[in-house]
């Protein structure tokens, strides 16, 4: 198959990587004069020797033939992407969008009426340490289900990406996985770039009431949304995460670390607009949200 891949940040390219092995890769990269993009991936499996992969970038002939573009930007890029590649777009190829957060799924449906729509939510782990170098850091979960009726016509392509990186699953209801993840960052990346931790000090007492104060309210709105499910579980989730990458910098946290926009009116800021829809307070939540805020704004001031 023909892949287009808008976005080369880690996931991007870990994905690209990998699907390159069986299938034919390009990368839409936000510098349209690019027009080639080289990985060097370390695999996760430490025996396995460093690849080098070679991409096209920018090519709209091969955008035009694409058999499946998957989206990988983040959440607030997500307008801007869709924008770019929808003139070389053709109609009723499938699009999987894969970011943290939710919130921008209304958006693609509007921008995207003549393709099947699909979301993707995974946990795998990449980490980009330098401009060449991408290390696969952590294997994890990826579900994908459907968004728009033509979507559902795509079940295989769960298939073919557990294929090329294992597990991926299909899901009849996209929006459960895409809600136990929103918990799992939610509880993960504000407190790790607040505090500047790996994922895996969360597991210190001292950050066991505000685990737990985060996750009831996320529990409370999930429930609210037709998701019903208890604190406690939610904060089972968000320890197995914790501790299974214990060794990593959340997302939030690097992007707290390179002065850059993070996600967080996606995360929090997307659980704190559905519990004002349910009129259901969520005070511990608002707090990190306007501490991360607080951060980002305090970029300009260095
Ligand atoms: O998704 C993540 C992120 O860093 O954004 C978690 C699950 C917290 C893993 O680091």
């Amino acid at each position: 198959m023909k892949f287009t891949i808008v976005g080369a940040g880690a996931i991007g390219r870990l994905w690209g990587c990998k699907l390159a092995e069986k299938h034919q890769v390009q990368f839409w990269t936000r510098d349209s004069t690019a027009t080639t993009l080289s990985v060097d991936f370390t695999p996760l499996d430490s025996g396995q020797e460093l690849k080098t992969y070679h991409f096209d970038t920018n090519n709209t002939v091969q955008l035009k033939a694409a058999n499946c573009v998957l989206i990988t930007v983040k959440a607030f890029q997500v307008q801007q992407a869709i924008t770019d590649i929808t003139p070389f777009l053709s109609p009723g190829i499938p699009v999987i969008i894969m970011h943290n957060g939710m919130g921008s799924q209304q958006l693609a449906l509007q921008l995207l009426p003549d393709n099947p729509l699909l979301y993707a939510t995974t946990a795998q782990g990449a980490f980009r340490a330098d401009n060449l170098l991408l290390n696969h850091t952590g294997l994890g979960q990826t579900w994908i289900g459907a968004l728009n009726p033509a979507g559902t016509a795509y079940k295989h392509l769960a298939t073919l990406l557990d294929q090329v990186l294992a597990p991926c699953q299909w899901h009849d209801d996209i929006n459960t996985p895409l809600w136990q993840k929103l918990a799992i960052n939610c509880a993960i990346n504000p407190l790790t770039a607040i505090h500047q931790c790996r994922n895996g000090a969360l597991a210190k007492p001292e950050f066991d009431s505000q685990l737990d104060q985060i996750c009831n309210e996320v529990a409370l709105v999930m429930t609210a949304e037709g998701y019903p499910t208890r604190g406690s579980n939610l904060r089972n989730l968000a320890n197995k995460v914790i501790r299974a990458t214990a060794e990593n910098f959340s997302s939030m946290n690097q992007d707290i670390c390179q002065q850059r926009t993070t996600e967080i009116d996606y995360i929090t800021g997307y659980l704190i607009a559905r519990a004002e829809a349910h009129q259901i307070q969520v005070p511990v939540n608002t707090r990190v949200w306007q501490q991360i805020k607080q951060l980002e704004q305090n970029y300009n001031d260095q």
